[in-house]
């Protein structure tokens, strides 16, 4: 369903993200890839080609974050505690061998994934908030649930290599964080007005089927007849 800016939206736009993702996010969490990852039925390999992948979005999405920190909006979100591009190389280097996970090209998926972080730094740095939001509250929530199956399905240590991607060891508190970021984003909310607030909505639910596109290109990889 479209979203419709007269239907009384309340509680601010951290609320109006989520509940304009809410379809999207059951769509990517729904998704083949996803569901043979965490249902346990995909090899450690699909997971490092996961992880391979997302190494390119997260180069990508934190040197525009780089690029945007003296932004007043954005730069209020761009944050290293939140890095994940050393964590996620540091996973690749235990899956794949210390250097030799360099040589994964990016799936069509991930350069479209890239492309639209590219044009938006340059072209839109307000858009941008909404990948920053989907990706990284994103591994503050469920990605806490896919590292506790990835340990358990692949034997990684408990927050160890493996699963540095979804351990945010400069973060105590995730909920806490969490609590600050959506109050960051009502605050940005609060001066952006309401249809650029619907912009970036919509940019939002561009990113959830961006990152749903690539679970689409994984499971092609990795197709599970049953
Ligand atoms: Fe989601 N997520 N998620 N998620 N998520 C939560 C919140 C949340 C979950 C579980 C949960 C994605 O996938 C999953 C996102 C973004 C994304 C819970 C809370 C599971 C089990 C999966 C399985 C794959 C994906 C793929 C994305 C986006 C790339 C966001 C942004 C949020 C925060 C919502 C908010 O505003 O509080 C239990």
């Amino acid at each position: 369903p479209t979203p419709d800016p007269t239907s009384g939206q309340t509680g601010g736009f951290a609320a109006l993200l989520r509940t304009a993702t809410a379809q999207e996010h059951q769509e990517a969490e729904q998704s083949g890839f996803m569901g043979n990852l965490l249902g346990g039925r995909l090899g450690v390999e699909a997971y490092a080609d996961l992880a391979a992948q997302l190494w390119f979005v997260y180069a990508e999405l934190e040197a525009a974050g780089e690029a945007l920190a003296g932004h007043p909006l954005v730069g209020r979100f761009v944050d290293p505690a939140l890095f994940r591009r050393e964590a996620l190389e540091r996973d690749l280097a235990h899956l794949r061998g210390t250097s030799s996970w360099r040589q994964q090209p990016p799936l069509p998926a991930t350069e479209a994934y890239t492309a639209r972080l590219r044009q938006l730094a340059d072209e839109w740095p307000v858009g941008y908030i909404a990948h920053h939001y989907t990706r990284y509250l994103g591994d503050l929530s469920g990605g806490q649930i896919i590292r506790g199956i990835a340990e358990k399905t692949w034997g990684f240590d408990r927050k160890g290599d493996g699963v540095r991607f979804y351990v945010f060891e400069e973060i105590g508190n995730p909920a806490a964080f969490k609590r600050g970021y959506r109050e960051a984003l009502d605050r940005v909310g609060a001066e952006l007005g309401e249809i650029e607030q619907w912009r970036v909505a919509e940019e939002c639910r561009r990113a959830f089927r961006l990152n749903t596109a690539l679970f689409q290109d994984l499971g092609d990889r990795y197709p599970l007849s049953a």
